[in-house]
């Protein structure tokens, strides 16, 4: 009798982990946008490996104060010193600094302000963090 009523929990268990994996499925990436999802979504300062926003990003959605272990996704590599081109997609005026802890030389961009090569401002492989800008 005991050894029936655990194997119906058992079954009962495997249903609903069932379940629980089908609906992580169908609820794609939407659900689940935010930082470090790969996407450069609204609402967030984002840091793109290359030019022209392409090769790989890192997305924030807030102040960074060092951009050393955050990885370009999907493409891979320490974002830290390796930016070509960002996008700004908060509401605040951001600015990006050659040092860590928002230090040193900055560019900023508006809110919805994008550059699509930092090369063009001296600042290609330079960032190091952001900050919003009063
Ligand atoms: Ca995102
Ligand atoms: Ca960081
Ligand atoms: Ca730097």
């Amino acid at each position: 009798m005991n050894v029936s009523r655990s194997a119906k929990r058992t079954t009962l268990a495997l249903a609903v982990a069932t379940l629980a994996t089908g609906f992580a499925l169908t609820t794609g990436s939407a659900a689940f946008a935010g930082p470090n999802d790969n996407n450069c979504d609204p609402g967030e300062i984002c840091g793109f490996k290359n030019a022209n926003r392409s090769g790989g990003l890192v997305d924030f959605s807030g102040n960074d104060s060092w951009w050393h272990g955050d990885i370009f996704r999907p493409t891979g590599g320490d974002a830290d010193d390796e930016a070509s081109s960002t996008w700004n997609r908060t509401g605040r005026r951001v600015g990006y600094y050659k040092d860590i802890n928002c230090n040193g030389p900055l560019i900023f961009e508006e809110p919805g302000g994008f550059h699509l090569n930092l090369a063009l401002n001296g600042f290609n492989d330079e960032i190091s963090s952001n900050c919003f800008l009063p």
